[in-house]
């Protein structure tokens, strides 16, 4: 089957859990060939080169198909007209946003065509498979002509089998992106954030034996024993020997998969095992061998877990200073293009300015740099999925792409030991539809890896008891739910003074951990007002966190925070032509990273908060 997708339960030639799916997602340490780089691309407005001249189903009228490669049909028929040649248009450097390709790029959204060429040596006997890390939003596929597959869904990795159809020398692919929202994608037209069309992450040639191992989770369990979970691909995955080995820990673990391909294995670890936790984020190499393959990763060891309403790290209780971002990198202009340098520039803001210890990746999973580099620096993180707002809870089609976006997120990622909370949703008003959905994905969650915590960002509602405002809720989804989180807005989309704010009292229940996944207020970076406080002045800002702060501290049962945001991103629906103009401004440094006041009143709280949990 030349064609293996992530988004399995789109596409009835792909089955999410079948043994046979292989989805290299957590392969982003495979050696193999980069395809970043220069490619051509050509805008499609009018969607042409999917279709005939009038626009009717592709294959009535020829010539005018964006995959044929024109310049050698010319050469075959030099008098032949097309009106497009992938060759002859622009270019730009991949992975980045289509945004930033030219000026009048700015605000497409919808189809463009993506083109290079490039030389393989494909050894036979070996397969093949281009691993894209991530392309906003739906992704078809072309290789030497032949579409080979297809993915929709615009922040999980996908890889598509291309064996028996690259060639020896030069190869031409296609990559048709298509970044239009509607009432069924994922995330739906209406956000607060920029919609990055395009090839956004790195895309790969890979090339692995006839079976090899597409999978492997290695973890510590609850009960402090090494844990690991590999699933072979291949004619040959049944009944194979399998090992993991930690060199480090002079560990090897020896083992057989099953007729599904599959082995499981637990293992007590030396004593010399260093947890992983933020203090010390200890990562060992860790290899999981079979036959002739061998799949590396760099792996760190902790438990997570919640006992009353505490959060528990290696079975210490943990206090989350963080600050929620965006996958936007500092810089007037970003297109998205996260790297080792720009995600390491963000976390340090927020681990070295701020003290902070946690991250909130906001609203969709970030690149796997990113997550990569959490693991690296000791940032716990919360991942989510965009499950935003308002989704089309009650189609089942909808429903089939959140559950294969979760699994490709959770899959590529549960090797990060930065990873304790997976969210299933932020800010969705409740009904049955929608709690029948996020159900299902909470069961998806405590199936796929009941390792972590489970949570989603809730709305609340609001009443008064004695003459004092009192935030409360009644989301069904509270029952499920590991972790209680809140988007609290008090003082900034509410009229309250912001006196007032730390009288506000938390009805929760006492029994669960309460974090705070959002709280803020914008800012413009430079504008002062300290005698009137107008919001959008830094003033108004810094006293909003000073009075949240005060409020937080009451609630017992609140073990951390991931206020909005560390830096201002774009936002096409803020327009306010002086203060946003296009921009949140809700960043606790602006877009090119200027301190506003407030960075120093929540620096302040989380040094405090440090020296305490230090004690
Ligand atoms: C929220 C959303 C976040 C917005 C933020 C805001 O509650 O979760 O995506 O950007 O508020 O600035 O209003």
């Amino acid at each position: 089957m030349p064609f293996r997708c992530l988004a399995a339960l789109l596409l009835a030639s792909c089955s999410l859990g079948t043994a046979h799916a292989a989805t290299l997602a957590a392969a982003d340490m495979r050696p193999g060939l980069s395809l970043d780089g220069t490619w051509h691309y050509s805008v499609d407005p009018y969607r042409d080169g999917e279709a005939g001249f009038h626009g009717e189903e592709p294959g009535r009228a020829s010539r005018r198909y964006a995959d044929l490669d024109v310049e050698a049909a010319m050469k075959a028929d030099p008098t032949a007209l097309y009106e497009y040649d992938m060759d002859q248009s622009p270019t730009a450097a991949l992975p980045s946003s289509w945004l930033t390709h030219a000026p009048e790029m700015r605000h497409y959204q919808g189809l463009v065509w993506y083109e290079r060429k490039f030389d393989a040596q494909p050894k036979t006997g070996m397969r093949q498979f281009l691993r894209f890390g991530a392309v906003n939003y739906a992704a078809t596929v072309w290789v030497n002509g032949k579409k080979v597959g297809a993915h929709e869904g615009g922040f999980t990795p996908f890889a598509i089998e291309v064996t028996g159809v690259l060639r020896a020398g030069e190869n031409r692919i296609v990559v048709a992106v298509d970044s239009q929202a509607s009432d069924t994608t994922i995330p739906p037209s209406v956000t607060d954030w920029e919609n990055y069309g395009g090839i956004t992450r790195s895309v790969k040639l890979i090339e692995v034996p006839a079976t090899f191992v597409d999978t492997a989770w290695v973890r510590l369990t609850a009960d402090g024993r090494v844990a690991v979970d590999a699933k072979l691909d291949g004619t040959n995955a049944a009944n194979r020997p399998v090992s993991l080995h930690i060199p480090e820990l002079r560990l090897t673990l020896n083992g057989k998969t099953g007729a599904d391909g599959r082995w499981s294995g637990t293992i007590a670890p030396p004593r010399g095992l260093v947890r992983w936790s933020p203090d010390t984020p200890r990562l060992y190499d860790v290899t999981v061998a079979a036959g002739g393959d061998t799949l590396a990763d760099r792996v760190g060891f902790r438990t997570i877990a919640v006992k009353g309403a505490q959060i528990l790290l290696n079975g210490k209780p943990i206090y989350l200073r963080g600050m929620s971002v965006h996958e936007e990198e500092i810089g007037a202009n970003p297109t998205r293009n996260i790297t080792p340098e720009t995600a390491h520039q963000l976390l340090s803001v927020l681990k070295d300015g701020l003290h902070g210890n946690f991250v909130r990746l906001a609203h969709y999973p970030h690149s796997d740099v990113m997550t990569r580099e959490a693991d690296r620096m000791g940032l716990l993180v919360w991942s989510e999925i965009p499950i935003y707002w308002r989704v089309a809870f009650d189609n089942p089609g909808v429903l089939a792409r959140a559950r294969a976006m979760l699994a490709e997120e959770i899959e590529r990622d549960r090797n990060r030991a930065s990873i304790i909370i997976w969210s299933v949703a932020n800010e969705t008003p409740t009904n049955d539809a929608r709690n029948k959905f996020l159900f299902t994905l909470a069961d998806d969650v405590h199936r796929l890896d009941p390792s972590r915590l489970l949570s989603a960002a809730l709305l609340t509602g609001r009443r008064t008891v004695d003459g004092h405002p009192e935030m409360v809720s009644d989301d069904p989804l509270i029952g499920r739910v590991d972790v209680l989180a809140f988007n609290t807005y008090n003082g900034w989309y509410t009229s309250d003074k912001l006196a007032d704010v730390p009288n506000i009292t938390w009805h929760v229940p006492a029994d669960k951990p309460l974090i705070f996944s959002e709280l803020g207020a914008d800012a413009k970076a430079g504008f002062r007002d300290p005698q009137t406080m107008r919001k959008e002045s830094e003033d108004y800002q810094a006293e909003y966190f000073r009075q949240t702060l005060k409020m937080a501290d009451k609630v017992p049962t609140l073990v951390g925070m991931s206020p909005w945001v560390l830096k201002d991103f774009r936002s096409p629906r803020r327009q306010h032509p002086v203060f946003e103009a296009g921009w949140n401004r809700k960043g606790l440094i602006s877009e090119t990273g200027e301190h506003k006041q407030a960075f120093a009143v929540l620096a302040d709280y989380y040094a405090k908060k440090a020296a305490e949990a230090a004690k």
